[in-house]
Order: structure tokens, then sequence, then C-alpha cells
């Protein structure tokens, strides 16, 4: 196997405490915390993965970027979305507002970044008993829009299906690029 090394910028948007930073943690660091999660305090994490791809293993230095607040987030949009390769859109699945919600965030990614695939993660699938959002009306939402990729739940809390978001998410970012060269 030939190795190649590919740098890749991911975003997480959506709603305020839908489990963003918390998705991060998770994937990143292995933790969780039922508090609040303060933002990362930094603009981004980086997650060293190596992927198999066509017989290659592909090093990626993925590039994970969060909302430090809202304020934040509207003045350095332009700055945020630079460079921006995959975008992870979260709702949360108790929540029916921040799934309705996630229509406005694709506006702002087809404006800043037109054309990079977007997932849409169903976070705090937990809370089973408190789930609102069926998966079908996610799977429905996905079709409306031009490069939506798929549809996960997942939970940070637990970790279940985390790193298969991130990872289908890398894998949709690899593969385009690789059919460019
Ligand atoms: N039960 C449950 N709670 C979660 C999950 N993900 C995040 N939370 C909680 O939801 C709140 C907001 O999470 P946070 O990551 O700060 O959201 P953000 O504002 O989108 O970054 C915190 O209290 C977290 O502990 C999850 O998968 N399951
Ligand atoms: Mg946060």
């Amino acid at each position: 196997m030939s190795e190649t090394t590919a740098r890749l910028k991911i975003l997480l948007l959506g709603d305020n405490r839908v489990g963003k930073t918390s998705l991060i943690r998770r994937y990143v660091h292995g933790t969780f915390s039922e508090g609040y999660q303060a933002t990362l305090g930094v603009d981004f994490v980086i997650k060293k993965v190596k992927l198999p791809l066509n017989k290659r293993a592909i090093s990626i230095q993925l590039q994970i970027w969060d909302i430090a607040g809202h304020a934040y987030y509207a003045s350095y949009k332009k700055a945020f979305f630079q460079n921006t390769k995959g975008v992870m859109l979260v709702y949360d699945v108790t929540r029916k507002q921040t799934f309705e919600n996630t229509n406005r965030w694709v506006d702002d990614v087809y404006q800043h970044s037109p054309g990079v695939p977007i997932i849409l993660v169903g976070n705090k699938s937990d809370l089973r008993k408190q789930k609102v959002v069926k998966i079908s009306e996610s799977k429905k939402m996905c079709q409306t829009w031009e490069n939506c990729i798929g549809v996960i739940e997942t939970s940070a809390k637990t970790g279940d299906k985390v790193n298969t978001a991130f990872e289908d998410l890398t894998y949709e970012i690899l593969v385009r690029h690789l059919n460019k060269k």
C-alpha cells in the first residue's frame, strides 16, 4: 500500500445545544459530559485518521471546526467556511425546531461552500422516549438538498454511530477529491 496524506476541513453546524461540541469530544477524545459543553476554546481540533481506499492507506488530518458562539459565527462566517470540504449538520432528535432549522443552516452552506457534501445527523438517539423527529422525515429532508449524502442518528452520550458519522463524511470527501485527480 502506498500512502497519501490529505488535510481536510469539516464543519459542524446546527442550533445551540444539539450536541455539536459533544460529538467532537466523543470522536476526538472518547469522552462525554452531561453539563453544557463550553466550546472547545479554539477554532478547531485535529484528528488523525487512516482510511483504506482503493488499496491505499490514506492518512488524513481532519480539521474539525465547531461554532464558538453564535455572535462569533455571524461575524466570521467567511473565514469559518473557507476551504471547507464537508459539513456535518446536526439537529436534536428530541427538539423538532432544531430539525426544522436545518434548512436555514443549509442555506448558509449553499451560500458559502456550494457543492460540499453534507451529512445530516440526528443526535441524542439515546433519549428514545423523548424522540420526536422520525428518521423517515430526516431522509425526506435530505433528499430535498443538493449534496446531502445521508442521514444518521447518533448519541454523543453512548458513542453510538459517532465514528460512522464522521467516517461516512470523510469517505465521501475523499472519493470526490480522488476522482478529481
Ligand atoms: N442525552 C444526551 N445528551 C447529549 C448528547 N449530546 C449532547 N448532549 C447534552 O446536550 C447539551 C448540549 O451539548 P453541546 O455539545 O454543548 O451542544 P452544542 O451547543 O451543539 O455544542 C449538553 O448538556 C450535553 O451533555 C447525547 O447524545 N445524548
Ligand atoms: Mg458547542
